[in-house]
């Protein structure tokens, strides 16, 4: 089966994505997600100028060899942009692979490992009363595992928090709005949070908290520590994962489990912390991570260290993201728990999707392929709109890690 012509469409139902779809000779086609947010066009330029012209022809079948001639073909590896373009081209082709082949895609990862999927959504509030609202009604909703955010009283807005009433969302349209941060404010207000959640909600709910890559090693282990009594699930992204050393300083520390790596773009970003058993869980995406082929290669490695998986599942991956992260959740051995951000309904009508939801748990579905469809006539009615994350500064007006 041969790829015949590709298209890349960008559209913005409440938000951007992009989206490859590689039609093949014998008239099936397979979707690809291609978003980079923030930082959209960069990579529908990256595929079109650069990888498009060179997969016309090629094997569909031929998922490795065409990972490999992108990837060590172009002399110029990693980074997030061309690790985007890439797994867009590995998904549009595993996907075309599995409905070639008339099954759902995690047939072909190693079938089932498990039934369904735990997932953890997100509880933000501008303050922690508001933030125990937001767990309550989670719960509600049937969730068994929460993130846990909140706003930081004195400080004006927070990442990750919305405003109350508005749903969060990590991108805003404009220019990139510019947040405060004060590390000490914070570092006081997340253990009395997760202190009141405890009482009010008792020891089984699993915890969760992301820290955003604010903190210095030491700070990080000082919450990490303080954090123990409460028994998270996880703290994400305690530090800036690009001194991977730092993780050493915090495991030392402290028995919090530590997640990582919603932002790296291939194994040689973390295979330093899964072989020294650095962390706990795994963040990597098959969307930035490469696709298919490259997470396949990584969180099996990853299993051999006793690292999890715990996949970035924000509303900023399109469903053809979550999709493929659900068939591989289903598979892989070593999954954890995936993230759950649930897209707007106008989403879910312009990408139609197999995967359900249900008491806290998901299912990829028994679709072919990764399941999930694009409605092209509504995505032309929503055009890309340029939209950014917002920046850090501290209040000595210096940047910070976002
Ligand atoms: O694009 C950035 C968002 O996906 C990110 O800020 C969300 O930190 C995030 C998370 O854990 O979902
Ligand atoms: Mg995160």
């Amino acid at each position: 089966m041969k790829i015949t012509r590709t298209e890349v469409i960008v559209c913005s139902p409440t938000r951007n994505f992009v989206t490859l779809v590689v039609h093949s000779d014998q008239g099936i086609y397979g979707l690809g997600d291609a978003t980079l947010n923030g930082r959209e066009m960069a990579v529908v330029s990256y595929l079109e100028e650069h990888v498009i012209p060179c997969i016309t022809g090629r094997n569909v079948f031929d998922t490795e060899d065409v990972w490999q001639y992108l990837y060590k073909g172009a002399y110029w590896k990693r980074g997030p942009v061309t690790m985007t373009a890439i797994a867009a081209v590995d998904m549009a082709l595993w996907d075309l692979k599995a409905k070639a082949l008339n099954v759902p895609l995690y047939q072909l990862l190693g079938g089932k490992s498990r039934e369904r999927v735990l997932v953890y959504c997100h509880a933000n509030g501008i303050d922690p009363h508001h933030t125990l609202e937001e767990v309550e009604k989670h719960i509600e909703q049937g969730y068994k595992a929460i993130r846990v955010q909140s706003g930081i009283p004195g400080m004006s807005g927070t990442y990750g928090v919305a405003k109350k009433g508005e749903k969060y969302e990590p991108a805003a349209p404009g220019l990139p709005h510019e947040y405060e941060w004060n590390t000490e404010k914070y570092l006081s207000i997340v253990p009395r949070l997760f202190e009141m959640v405890r009482k009010k909600f008792g020891e089984e709910l699993l915890l969760l908290h992301d820290a955003h890559h604010r903190l210095s090693p030491i700070e990080a282990a000082r919450l990490a520590r303080e954090l123990e009594p409460y028994h998270l699930f996880w703290l994400e992204d305690p530090v800036s994962e690009e001194l991977q050393e730092s993780f050493r300083l915090l495991r030392r520390h402290t028995t919090t489990p530590i997640a990582v790596g919603e932002i790296f773009s291939s194994v040689y970003d973390c295979h330093l912390l899964i072989t020294e058993q650095l962390i706990d869980y795994l963040r990597m995406t098959v969307l930035h991570g490469g696709g298919i082929t490259h997470i396949l290669k990584t969180a099996h490695l990853a299993e051999i260290f006793n690292v999890r998986t715990g996949f970035h599942g924000a509303t900023d991956l399109s469903p053809v993201t979550m999709a493929a992260s659900l068939h591989l959740d289903l598979s892989l051995h070593n999954f954890g728990i995936q993230e759950y951000m649930p897209h707007e309904p106008l989403v879910n009508e312009v990408f139609p999707h197999a995967y359900t939801f249900k008491d806290g748990y998901m299912h990829p579905g028994d679709a072919s392929g990764l399941g999930v469809e694009i409605n092209r006539e509504l995505a032309g009615k929503y055009p890309y709109k340029p939209a950014y994350l917002p920046v850090n500064r501290r209040d000595d007006g210096t940047m910070w890690n976002w």
